[in-house]
């Protein structure tokens, strides 16, 4: 919870309010279509962002919050920058803002003021902010996250080169190979990459299993132009699926492209209830991989680059709710758990969808199977970018 300000957070919504689905939605005019819900499992949110203004002024405030540890804080600017994502056209005044969902008085403050003078000094003194430049400079390392980076910020150090030369300081593996191939992580990967990626994929499934198929996940499933990695769900045969990574990742080793690799073992139990903590990882098979993606030219005079890449390879009765999961955008996956806890009694994650009232397992063969159980309108990927 925010320690100033109280700011909408999570599950304040509608717990009362079993049909929200027509109550809780606020409408921008007086017709029922414009109506705009406060769950992003609710709106089509395209990648055509008409508030860009706004939002990324909230998405500072948000990562602010994030750096400050003060998670209440962070989700309320996420929801209202998302919420701002979601609509057909530029807000054009405050006032308009005044009927939209998830916007606290924060977030509505910062749009007051940027509709006034163009800009939000508030932002602006963020972005100037030592403390947020080094900690959003540091977290941008691929193994360092908001602790380490501020576990450094406190002990004065402020570049790579002091962290790099601080003898106090052991990085692990992760951190090492984020170090080494910064250069090429912090590029974003383009979509014609992640098909060169994709068809690495095919070729070392083919050796491995002709009868495994590989579907890219993610941002770019959602039609991003560019992405930070690239993720990709495996669909193996029955009984299979806990093999295929460690043999993608002797393919790659076998071929000299692989230049760092973190295998997390399936710990998946068919009985267990979804998790109720949205941060916590899925338990299927995974691993985050550094690749070297042959290029023609690259900067750094070498003929490839490094990627990162995520592989998930989930049993194949779990395939539907694993590709919902890792399709993303994390809010729409966050509201969707919300919402199926809040308004239809049921727990999701990435495993599975289990109804409290009649204690069972829904079972599912395709994403629209998942939203038909929780009485959604089905969301295209596409319509994902929450
Ligand atoms: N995800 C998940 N469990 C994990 C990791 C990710 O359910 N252990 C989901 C959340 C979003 C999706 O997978 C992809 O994650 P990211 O790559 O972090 O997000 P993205 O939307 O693909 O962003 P980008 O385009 O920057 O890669
Ligand atoms: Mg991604």
């Amino acid at each position: 919870m925010s320690a100033g300000r109280p700011l909408p957070v999570e599950d304040t919504h509608c717990i009362q309010n079993p049909a929200v689905d027509q109550r809780s939605c606020v409408h921008l005019s007086a017709t029922p279509e414009s109506a705009v819900s406060p769950y992003a499992c609710q709106r089509r949110t395209t990648l055509e962002n008409h508030n860009k203004i706004f939002t990324e002024a909230l998405e500072v405030l948000a990562l602010n919050s994030e750096f400050s540890g003060n998670q209440g804080s962070c989700l309320g600017f996420r929801r209202a920058a998302s919420v701002l994502k979601s609509l057909p056209a530029a807000l054009r005044s405050p006032e308009e803002a005044l009927r939209l969902p998830c916007l606290g008085d924060n977030s509505r403050a910062v749009l007051e003021e940027i509709c006034e003078c163009g800009s939000s000094s508030r932002v602006e003194e963020i972005q100037n902010d030592q403390r947020y430049r080094t900690m959003k400079l540091f977290c941008s390392v691929f193994g360092v996250g908001p602790k380490t980076a501020e576990s450094w910020f406190c002990r004065g150090l402020k570049t790579f080169e002091q962290v790099l030369t601080e003898p106090s300081i052991r990085l692990n593996r992760m951190q090492t190979a984020g170090f080494l191939f910064y250069e090429d992580i912090s590029v974003p990967v383009s979509r014609a990459e992640a098909a060169a990626l994709k068809m690495m994929m095919e070729e070392a499934l083919l050796f491995i299993n002709p009868s495994a198929t590989v579907t890219i996940t993610g941002g770019f499933r959602r039609g991003k132009e560019f992405g930070h990695d690239v993720d990709f769900i495996i669909k193996a045969p029955e009984g299979q699926e806990d093999r295929i990574l460690p043999a993608v990742i002797k393919r790659f080793k076998s071929q000299n492209v692989l230049l760092y690799s973190d295998f997390q073992k399936s710990t998946f139990d068919l009985r267990q209830l979804p998790n109720h903590r949205f941060e916590a990882m899925d338990r299927f098979s995974k691993c985050f991989l550094l690749v070297k993606l042959q290029m023609q030219e690259s900067r750094t005079g070498r003929n490839w680059r490094a990627v990162r890449v995520d592989l998930v390879a989930p049993p194949l009765e779990r395939f539907p709710y694993a590709l919902l999961g890792w399709t993303g955008s994390t809010l729409f996956e966050r509201d969707l758990r919300r919402f199926a806890r809040l308004e239809r009694g049921k727990l999701l994650d990435n495993h599975t969808l289990y109804d409290k009232t009649t204690k069972t397992f829904l079972p599912a063969n395709t994403e629209e199977d998942i939203f038909q159980h929780l009485g959604l309108e089905y969301i295209e990927p596409w319509q994902r970018n929450a």
